[in-house]
């Protein structure tokens, strides 16, 4: 058994890696200690970047090999926002849903809502970058929240191959498609 650790602070993040473990002879764990140390820095500008000092930041705290994911929402008709900033998009006590509120004021009267979520994925032994994976999916944003499923962005955000959003999506359906299942995928295709 292969034992991964990931370095996380969000539930909805942590839900999707572990159900990637489900089908594998991989074990993914959060970083034991993970909550007390401080936060990683993320000011880079891309989400490959993030990924790498996250990764980089916690790896040297864990007894092999570690991963972080660095993801976001890009929106054509924002200019590719909020990106990097989908976390914090509405402010540093922001939550999904004051994000995903200030997305919908700010694609008021928008008819083009062509959006993807991309995520690059940094797995590290240490201080040893050992390899970037990505994904990326396609989806348009509806005008108003469908579904409770998954966390973040999912329920404004409509999948045309399902015919749904991510919110309304089972866990399994949105992984075996999303930016985060593709680059999880390929991690492990890679150990
Ligand atoms: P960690 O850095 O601790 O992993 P975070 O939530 O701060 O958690 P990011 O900086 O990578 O992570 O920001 C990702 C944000 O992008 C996340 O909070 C959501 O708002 C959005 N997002 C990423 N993947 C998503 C998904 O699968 N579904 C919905 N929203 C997603």
């Amino acid at each position: 058994m292969t034992r991964l650790f990931c370095a996380t602070g969000n539930a909805g993040k942590l839900r999707e890696f572990r159900l990637a473990a489900d089908s594998t002879r991989v074990e993914i764990e959060l970083l034991p200690g993970y909550r007390q140390l401080p936060a990683a820095v993320e000011d880079g500008a891309t989400f490959e970047e993030n990924a790498i000092r996250k990764a980089l930041h916690y790896g040297p705290h864990a007894s092999g090999l570690l991963f972080a994911d660095d993801s976001g929402l890009e929106v054509e008709a924002l200019g590719g926002a909020p990106g990097v900033y989908s976390a914090r998009y509405s402010g540093p006590h922001a939550t999904d849903e004051s994000n995903n509120r200030l997305l919908l004021e700010r694609l008021r009267g928008v008819s083009h809502r062509n959006a993807r979520f991309v995520c690059a994925i940094a797995l590290v032994e240490g201080r040893r970058v050992v390899g970037v994976f990505h994904g990326a999916v396609e989806g348009v944003i509806l005008d108003e929240p469908r579904g409770s499923g998954g966390f973040g962005y999912d329920p404004l955000f409509y999948c045309p191959a399902f015919g749904c959003t991510f919110g309304e999506a089972t866990g399994e359906q949105k992984f075996s498609l999303s930016h985060r299942g593709q680059a999880i995928r390929a991690m492990l295709a890679s150990l």
